[in-house]
């Protein structure tokens, strides 16, 4: 309820890529419309945010495709969202570890970019771990739409055990290693980092590296859950 709400306020705001006429919040669960390839382009610039969850109850009712991005807490997951969108405070970042404390929605017309809550950062009460662990758990076990996972990592500190037990508990789910914060490395360990993981994509948000190559990565994840044939 809450979430057609806020695409209605949307509209109304004329923000909307489905604005008027017949194409109108046409991925709205009561009126499908098949996802188009014209669809995706630019599709990362048209970003809005729509909801911010706290509860698994609350989760938005399965819309198109999207593609989530977790982590620990703080290795730039709402940067990444922002570098794509190529907007500066689309998603809300911080200095301060454990700021995304809720599953962010932003919607991108034909699709979605979720932001989970890290994980890992000690001082957050055990209590609001354990609510996050299962609101993030909920998400992750049973989101239909879910095309894909991000899974951000600093590249100065990859795979951490945590990181790994979140790539256990994937299995084989579609995902892509992004280690985040590249700039602060050198040529020469980005080099031995990309030969130790040759199937990583090192990414900035600062100097923009990676952006575009994620963009073309997500986009071609993104049609193929839409069901759009040769995906680009
Ligand atoms: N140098 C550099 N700093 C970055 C990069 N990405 C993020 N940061 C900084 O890292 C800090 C954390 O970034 P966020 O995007 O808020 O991290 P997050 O993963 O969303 O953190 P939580 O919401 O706490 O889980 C901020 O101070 C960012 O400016 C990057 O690519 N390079
Ligand atoms: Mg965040």
């Amino acid at each position: 309820m809450r979430f057609r709400r806020v695409l209605r306020k949307s509209r109304s705001a004329g923000q909307s890529r489905y604005a008027g006429g017949a194409r109108q919040c046409t991925y709205h669960p009561l009126a499908p419309r098949s996802i188009e390839r014209r669809d995706f382009i630019r599709i990362f610039s048209q970003a809005q945010f729509i909801a911010a969850v706290g509860r698994p109850e609350d989760l938005p009712a399965a819309g198109p495709p999207e593609v989530a991005f977790a982590g620990r807490s703080n290795v730039g997951k709402s940067s990444a969202i922002n570098a794509l969108a190529g907007r500066r405070r689309l998603a809300f970042t911080s200095k301060t570890p454990g700021r995304t404390q809720t599953i962010n929605f932003y919607d991108l017309g034909a699709a979605r970019l979720v932001d989970l809550p890290g994980y890992g950062y000690a001082r957050v009460p055990q209590a609001v771990r354990a609510q996050w662990q299962q609101l993030v758990g909920a998400y992750l076990r049973s989101r239909r739409p879910l095309a894909g996972i991000v899974v951000v990592m600093d590249a100065r500190h990859p795979l951490t055990p945590l990181d790994r037990q979140l790539l256990e508990w994937l299995g084989d789910a579609r995902r892509l290693l992004l280690f985040s914060k590249a700039d602060k490395l050198s040529r020469a360990e980005q080099a031995t980092l990309g030969k130790q993981f040759s199937d990583a994509l090192l990414f900035s948000s600062v100097t923009r590296q990676g952006v575009e190559e994620c963009r073309d990565l997500l986009e071609s994840w993104l049609q193929q859950a839409a069901g759009i044939k040769n995906p680009r």
